[in-house]
C-alpha cells in the first residue's frame, strides 16, 4: 500500500464525485495538480460508471483563487494575517478552554460535520467536541431531515431506522417534492427514471407544483399547489381507506394501530381536500389506487415537502401512504437498510427529562443534532447561557442558513469563531481563526451516505493529489487541537481510538495518513461484521468470527474504487425494526392532532397575502448548482444569474419580461433577480436556485463580486416546522416587481456581507 501521489500521473486514479449524496465513483487523470480528465468509474459498486454533468467540472473545486493555504487570524482592522499551525492550535485552544472553564461547555457549539463528500471529519470532530465539553452539534441535516428521523423513531423504534427506496425493482415509482433528474437522491437517477418512463408496465408519478424534468417524464404529474401536500396526501390515504384498498394482511402481520388510522381517515372529505390541493380528483384517485394495488411500489420525498408547510406532518403522511399500501420491507418497495458508519444517533422523547435541550430556546435534540434555524437566537441574546464560541467545519451557514442577516448579527457577537474549510467562504470571513483543510482529492475521505439495500457499499477514497502546501487533513486538525486543549488518550475517546492504530491488521504497511483514519473504520468493520455476518459473506468477503471484521476492514482499505460490504435478503429488513414486537407503530399522537386540525385551514387562502402574493421556492436544484461547493461561478455552463422562474401569466400581470431585472422581496429582505418566464412554473409560484450568491475573486485574499441571488436574505428563522424547526424555504411569501419604477429601494438587505 505504497503512496506515490504525484501532481501529474498518467494512470487513471479512482475517486468519487463530492457534489451530492450519491458520491458516484470517478476515474481521474491529474496533470500539474489539475483534474484534467474525469469519467465515471464502472468498478464503483453503486454508480457503475454513471455520472451527471456536474462531475466533469471538479477542477473548479480543487483549484481556484480562494483555496486556503495557511491558518489565518483576524486582525484588529477586520482583515486577516497568516499564522503558523502551532500558533493557531495554541491560541484557539486557549480561547476555547477559557470560555469553557468560565461559562461551562454549553457556551460552545459545533456546526457541520461534513458536506456532501466528506464525513470522516465528523468522526474526528468527536475529539474536539469532547474537549470542548459540548453536546451542541448543529448540522445542515437538521434543516431538512430531523422531522423525518423523529418519525422513524416513533414508527420503527429508533431514529436511526431509515427506509430507502428500491426504484430499480419498483413497478410504481412516486416522487413527492423532489426532482431526482436534477438532485439525484438515488443511484444512477436519470437512467432509472428513463427506464421506468419507457416501460409500459411500470408507472412514474410525480407530485410537484412545478413541471420539472422528472414531472415531464411522469405518467401522471399531480401539480399540487405549493404547501398543500398535507391535504393531497390525506386525500390519497383517505381514498384508499374509505374504499378498503389498504393491504389488510400487511396491517395484520406487521402493524399496530391501524384501527385508529382507519378512524382518523374515514372522515376525510377526500374530494374537497384533493381540490384544495389543486389537483385533478380522478388523477389523484388513479395514483392512490395504483400505489395500493401494485405488487412493488417505492416512494421518495425530499425538500419539496420537508421545507414546506406542515413539514413533519407531510413526512408522516408519506410514510402512512406507503405503509397502508403494504409497500414496505419487500422487493421494489421502501425498505429499512443498514449503516456502516451511522450518520445520526437516536435521541429520547422530545419531552423527556433526560433529553438535551438548548439553553436559550429550549429546543430538544433530535437524532443528537440541532437545527441551524435556532442558532442565531442561541447566540444573539443577553441570556447568561448563550453560545459564545463556535467551530464550523465544511458548512457555510452565512449563505445556507435561514435569515442571512440574523446570522451576520449573531456571528458578530461571538467571542470566538473557528472555521475549518478548504476555501475562503462567507462564513470564514466572519471567523477569528480560519484553518485550511486539505481538499477531498488530497486526503483519505468517505461519506456515510450509504443507503443501499439489499446491497450496500462503502467507499474509502484515497488521496490522488499531494496536499496543498500549508493544509492539513481534519483528522490531524482535530486531534492536535484537542491535544492543545489538554486532552489525552486517557481522557478522550477519539484520541484513544487513534492511539490504538498499531493493533490494526496490516498496520505495519500503512502510511501515517492511512493509520490516522483507520481506527474508526476498523471499529465499524468489526461491528458491522458481527451484526450482519451472513450478508457480509454474501458480498464476497470471506472469513468468519473475528476474522470477518478484519477481512471487511482490509477489503475497505484496499478498494480505492469502493466495495460492496453486504448483500441482504429482503426479509432481513424486518430484523432492522427496533420496536420489540418488530411491528410498525402507526399512531403518532402529535401528528394525529395536527392532522385533525388540518380541516380548519380549508377555505383559507394560502399563507401568502395581498402584500406578498407569490410563493417562492427559495432553493431549487438545477443543472448548475451544487450547494456552495464550487465557488468560482465560471463552472456553470448555463443560468449564470440563477434566474427567478415565473409563469407567463404572473409575468404578464407584473409587467415583467424574460431576461429583465426585478426585485424579489419578502418580510425579511429583498434581492435583485433576473426574470426567466417559463410555462413550467405554476401561477402564483416562483423559484430561485440554491447555492448561488457566493462572492468570488481570482485573487487570493480579495472578496470579489457576488454571483447570483443570496436567497437566504429572503428567509426567516421562525417560519418553520414547530416540531423540528425545519425552515419552510419552499413556500416563502414574496412580491416581485420590475426594477425600473420600483418603490424607492431602501438599504438593500444583502449589502451586509459586502461590507465585510
Ligand atoms: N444539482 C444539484 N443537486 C443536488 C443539490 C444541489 O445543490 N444541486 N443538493 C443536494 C442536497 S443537499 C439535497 S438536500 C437534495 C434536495 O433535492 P430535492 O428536494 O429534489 O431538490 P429541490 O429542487 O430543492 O426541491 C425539489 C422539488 O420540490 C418542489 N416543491 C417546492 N415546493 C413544493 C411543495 O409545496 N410541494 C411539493 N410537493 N413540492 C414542492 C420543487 O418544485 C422542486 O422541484 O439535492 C441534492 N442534489
Ligand atoms: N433557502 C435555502 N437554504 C438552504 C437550502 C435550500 O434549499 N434553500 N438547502 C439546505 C440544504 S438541504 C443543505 S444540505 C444546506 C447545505 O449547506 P451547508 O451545510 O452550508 O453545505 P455546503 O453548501 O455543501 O458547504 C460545504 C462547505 O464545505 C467546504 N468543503 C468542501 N470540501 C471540504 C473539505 O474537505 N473539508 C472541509 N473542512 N470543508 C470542505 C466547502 O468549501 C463549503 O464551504 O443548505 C441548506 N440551505
Ligand atoms: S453530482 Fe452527479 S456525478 Fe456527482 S455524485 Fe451527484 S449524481 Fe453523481
Ligand atoms: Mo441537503
Amino acid at each position: 500500500m505504497s503512496e506515490a501521489i504525484h501532481q501529474t500521473s498518467k494512470e487513471w486514479q479512482p475517486t468519487a464525485c463530492i457534489l451530492c449524496a450519491e458520491n458516484c465513483g470517478l476515474e481521474v487523470l491529474v496533470e500539474d495538480g489539475h483534474l484534467t480528465k474525469i469519467r465515471g468509474n464502472k468498478a464503483h459498486p453503486s454508480s457503475k460508471g454513471y455520472v451527471c454533468q456536474k462531475a466533469g467540472r471538479l477542477d473548479y473545486y480543487q483549484n481556484h483563487g480562494q483555496r486556503l493555504t495557511t491558518p489565518l487570524r483576524r486582525t484588529a482592522d477586520g482583515g486577516f494575517e497568516a499564522i503558523d499551525w502551532e500558533t493557531a492550535f495554541r491560541e484557539i485552544a486557549a480561547k476555547l478552554v477559557e470560555l469553557r472553564d468560565t461559562h461551562g461547555g454549553h457556551c460552545l457549539a459545533y456546526y457541520g460535520g461534513g458536506g456532501q463528500g466528506n464525513h470522516l471529519s465528523g468522526s474526528y470532530s468527536g475529539a474536539l467536541r469532547e474537549a470542548m465539553q459540548t453536546r451542541y452539534y448543529y448540522s445542515s441535516l437538521a434543516q431538512e431531515k430531523t422531522g423525518d428521523f423523529w418519525l422513524n423513531g416513533k414508527l420503527y423504534g429508533r431514529q436511526t431506522c431509515h427506509p430507502t427506496s428500491d426504484f430499480a425493482n419498483a413497478e410504481v415509482a412516486l416522487f413527492i417534492g423532489t426532482n431526482p433528474w436534477q438532485s439525484h437522491g438515488l443511484p444512477q437517477a436519470r437512467k432509472v427514471l428513463r427506464d421506468i418512463a419507457k416501460d409500459p408496465d411500470r408507472k412514474l408519478f410525480v407530485i410537484d407544483p412545478r413541471r420539472t424534468k422528472t414531472a415531464e417524464l411522469a405518467d401522471i404529474h399531480l401539480p399540487v399547489r405549493p404547501g398543500r401536500d398535507a391535504f393531497l396526501l390525506s386525500a390519497m390515504i383517505g381514498h384508499i381507506i374509505q374504499n378498503d384498498l389498504q393491504d389488510s394482511a400487511f396491517m395484520e402481520a406487521h402493524a399496530d394501530g391501524f384501527d385508529s388510522i382507519r378512524e382518523a381517515f374515514s372522515g376525510i372529505p377526500v374530494q374537497e381536500y384533493s381540490e384544495h390541493a389543486g389537483v385533478d380528483f380522478e388523477d389523484m384517485k388513479t395514483v392512490a389506487e395504483t400505489l395500493a394495488k401494485s405488487p412493488a411500489a417505492s416512494v421518495r420525498n425530499d425538500l419539496g415537502i420537508e421545507q414546506s408547510l406542515h413539514s413533519t406532518l407531510n413526512s408522516y403522511l408519506v410514510k402512512l401512504l406507503y405503509l397502508v399500501c403494504g409497500q414496505f420491507n419487500k422487493k421494489g418497495a421502501n425498505c429499512l437498510h443498514t449503516a456502516f458508519m451511522p450518520l445520526i444517533g437516536h435521541s429520547g422523547d422530545l419531552g423527556a427529562a433526560d433529553t438535551l435541550r438548548t439553553k436559550v430556546t429550549g429546543m430538544p435534540e433530535i437524532s443528537k443534532i440541532f437545527p441551524p434555524n435556532i442558532l442565531p437566537a442561541e447566540i444573539d441574546t443577553v441570556h447568561p447561557d448563550r453560545i459564545r464560541g463556535l467551530v464550523v467545519d465544511s458548512s457555510n451557514p452565512m449563505v445556507t442558513g435561514a435569515d442571512h442577516n440574523a446570522y451576520v448579527r449573531a456571528f458578530e457577537k461571538l467571542e470566538c469563531i473557528v472555521v475549518i474549510d478548504v476555501a475562503m467562504t462567507e462564513t470564514a470571513r466572519m471567523a477569528h481563526y480560519v484553518l485550511p483543510a486539505s481538499s477531498q482529492y488530497e486526503k483519505y475521505e468517505a461519506t456515510f451516505f450509504n443507503f443501499g439495500f439489499p446491497a450496500n457499499h462503502f467507499h474509502l477514497r484515497h488521496p490522488i493529489l499531494p496536499k496543498t502546501e500549508g493544509t492539513l487533513s481534519e483528522p490531524e486538525i482535530y486531534c492536535r487541537l484537542a491535544e492543545a486543549m489538554g486532552a489525552t488518550p486517557e481522557t478522550n475517546r477519539t484520541l484513544a481510538a487513534v492511539a490504538q492504530v498499531d493493533m490494526l491488521p496490516g498496520a505495519e504497511e500503512m502510511s501515517d495518513e492511512l493509520k490516522r483514519v483507520a481506527g474508526p473504520l476498523f471499529l465499524a468493520s468489526q461491528r458491522y461484521a458481527q451484526l450482519y455476518a451472513e450478508a457480509v459473506q454474501r458480498a464476497g468477503i470471506s472469513d468468519s468470527g473475528e476474522g470477518l471484521g478484519n477481512a471487511l476492514f482490509r477489503a475497505i482499505i484496499e478498494s480505492p474504487e469502493g466495495v460492496e460490504i453486504s448483500v441482504h435478503e429482503y426479509s432481513d429488513s424486518w430484523g432492522f425494526m427496533r420496536h420489540k414486537d418488530k411491528k410498525v407503530h402507526l399512531v403518532v399522537d402529535e401528528m394525529m392532532v395536527e392532522l385533525a386540525a388540518l380541516g380548519e385551514e380549508l377555505g383559507e387562502e394560502a399563507a401568502s397575502t395581498a402584500e406578498f402574493p407569490l410563493f417562492l421556492a427559495a432553493g431549487e436544484r438545477r443543472s448548475y448548482n451544487a450547494n456552495t461547493i464550487y465557488r468560482d461561478s465560471a463552472w456553470r455552463k448555463d443560468d449564470p444569474h440563477g434566474a427567478l422562474r415565473i409563469s407567463p401569466n404572473d409575468a404578464e400581470g407584473l409587467g415583467l419580461a424574460d431576461g429583465q431585472a426585478a426585485m424579489c422581496e419578502s418580510i425579511s429582505g429583498k434581492i435583485e433577480v433576473h426574470v426567466h418566464v417559463t410555462d413550467s412554473a405554476q401561477d402564483g409560484f416562483v423559484s430561485l436556485p440554491h447555492g448561488y450568491g457566493l462572492s468570488y475573486s481570482e485573487i487570493p485574499g480579495e472578496t470579489g463580486r457576488r454571483h447570483g441571488p443570496l436567497i437566504n436574505v429572503l428567509t426567516a428563522a421562525d417560519y418553520c416546522d414547530p416540531l423540528a424547526k425545519t425552515p419552510y424555504h419552499k413556500t416563502v411569501p414574496v412580491r416581485v416587481y420590475a426594477l425600473a419604477g420600483a418603490p424607492e429601494a431602501e438599504e438593500v438587505a444583502e449589502g451586509t456581507l459586502a461590507a465585510k
